[in-house]
């Protein structure tokens, strides 16, 4: 039992420092719009810490994997990064 507390305090450790490692913040926003064929997702969203950007209603680019869990209407936390030149959701909580 106590070997598997400091195992998993262990496991909590690492997990806390990698994400202060990658300093990625997770954005809040909602899904207005889907277009699936297009890999475009307009999102209404709060602050955009990593990319400085003041929260607004905006088209990102993401690709079929994470477009297949979104839906309209939906409450996400997601990243964003800039792909070639394009803004992106390159993950979802
Ligand atoms: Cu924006």
């Amino acid at each position: 039992m106590t070997l598997l507390k400091t195992l998993s305090l262990g496991t909590v450790a690492l997990i806390a420092s990698m994400s202060f490692a990658s300093a990625e913040t997770y954005t809040k926003g909602t899904i207005k719009k889907l277009d699936a064929k297009a890999g475009k997702v307009t999102i209404i969203h709060e602050d955009l810490v990593d990319l400085e950007m003041p929260a607004m209603t905006m088209v990102f680019r993401a690709d079929d994997e994470l477009i297949a869990k979104m839906a309209e209407g939906q409450d996400i936390e997601f990243l964003a990064d800039r792909v070639k030149g394009k803004l992106t959701v390159t993950a979802l909580k």
